[in-house]
């Protein structure tokens, strides 16, 4: 099946279909983006359109298309990269889901410990990287590293060295700014060598500010702008569900990224379609770029919200691994609805002069405060 956008510009691309696909639904709710990158890299097939004469990798484009999703009898169009993962998936031969099923599984408690002390260490990592790069946004790549490390180093069905396995599982990070939590859980996890954190937002480094899946194994879409992770997800999912493929889907969303509409376009398409292996984790810390969610935007009551688009709603502490576990434990049972965990967090979590405080958002620490920063971490490893 061929899916081609034909030169109709960024705004209303046209779609035309081919070998029998047959059409199912329009796509309104699923906004895609190309952020920080060439379409054709995306692999959108662009035909003469002022897309297709984009050459820099890192414009900061947005463009908003409206897709269609097709199904013929053999595999299913969804956004274009999860059509070339499911290409590559059908060409190739998993071992995740089997490893999975026959590893010896630790004791809760054991589980806990490792998880928290991996965040500790993602922790004092992600500080590294802000401190040697002089940029970064340490706020939220701390509220979320409790969240992240559960994910990657207990939860995840991956395989850092089959990255493209076709059942494994798949995260995007929507809140695509903190890559600080990203990149040191993909290191730590195995999919590029620990030292390759040092280069982060260097000159040719593959570790930009924002993630780029055609620069660093282990990442599923790019992400960046704000709204734009979330809607592209519950695609990867729809293709999970329209294949009966045994993945999950999670998403990491910030708060303020809620204030985003595609954000409801996208959960209004997630609650329609019953996607039951979708897991949306929103990174709670109250705050968004200089100031506190309820003053900008309110968000409350945010867990209503959910259950109005047909979703079933967990309230947890983010900050707490124990209870993310059995959340994310209790996401793997069979469902016919999408599962959104508020995770209550904190910015800065883990950092004293950090913590709760919107001015760290994107704020650099002095040596002085670095030195602080590892101190309190190492102590809290320590106790
Ligand atoms: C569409 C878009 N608008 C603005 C920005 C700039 N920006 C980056 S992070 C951020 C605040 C995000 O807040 P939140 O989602 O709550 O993230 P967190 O608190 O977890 O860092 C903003 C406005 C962006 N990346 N994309
Ligand atoms: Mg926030």
């Amino acid at each position: 099946m061929k899916l081609i956008a034909d030169g109709s510009g960024i705004a209303a691309p046209r779609w035309r279909e081919g070998n029998g696909a047959k059409w199912i639904g329009t796509f309104q709710t699923l906004s895609v983006s190309l952020p920080y990158c060439r379409p054709e890299r995306q692999g959108w097939r662009c035909r003469d359109s002022n897309l297709a004469g984009l050459t820099t990798p890192c414009q900061f484009l947005r463009g908003t298309f409206e897709m269609k999703i097709f199904e013929s009898r053999s595999l299913a169009f969804v956004p274009p990269f999860a059509y070339e993962n499911f290409r590559r998936a059908k060409s190739m031969s998993s071992s995740v889901e089997s490893r999975a099923e026959n590893a010896p599984q630790p004791d809760r408690a054991v589980r806990i410990a490792h998880v928290r002390e991996r965040a500790n260490w993602m922790r004092r990592r992600l500080l590294k990287m802000i401190f040697d790069a002089g940029q970064g946004h340490p706020g939220g790549d701390l509220s979320a590293s409790d969240i992240v490390a559960t994910l990657y180093f207990d939860i995840l069905r991956i395989d850092p060295k089959n990255p493209a396995a076709p059942d494994r599982d798949r995260f995007v990070l929507s809140k695509g700014h903190c890559t600080g939590a990203l990149y040191s859980a993909l290191a730590g996890a195995g999919f590029f060598p620990e030292a390759e954190l040092d280069t982060y937002l260097k000159p040719e480094s593959r570790l930009n500010g924002h993630p780029n899946r055609t620069y660093l194994p282990g990442i599923e879409t790019n992400t960046g702008p704000l709204g734009h992770g979330f809607p592209v997800a519950t695609g990867i999912a729809t293709a999970g569900q329209i294949d009966q493929a045994g993945y999950r889907v999670f998403v990491l969303t910030g708060d303020g990224e809620l204030q985003e509409g595609s954000m409801w376009e996208a959960a209004m398409f997630a609650g329609h379609r019953g996607l039951g292996n979708l897991t949306l984790i929103v990174d709670r810390n109250r705050l968004q770029q200089g100031a506190g969610t309820e003053d900008t935007n309110a968000l409350e009551p945010l867990a209503d919200k959910w259950r109005a688009f047909g979703w079933e709603v967990v309230e947890l502490d983010g900050h707490d691994v124990g209870a993310l576990i059995d959340a994310f434990d209790a996401a793997a049972e069979p469902r016919n609805k999408p599962r959104c965990i508020i995770a209550n967090t904190f910015k800065g979590n883990g950092v004293s002069y950090m913590h709760d405080n919107a001015a760290w958002h994107h704020g650099v620490p002095n040596a002085d405060q670095y030195a602080l920063a590892l101190s309190e971490l190492e102590a809290e490893m320590a106790a």
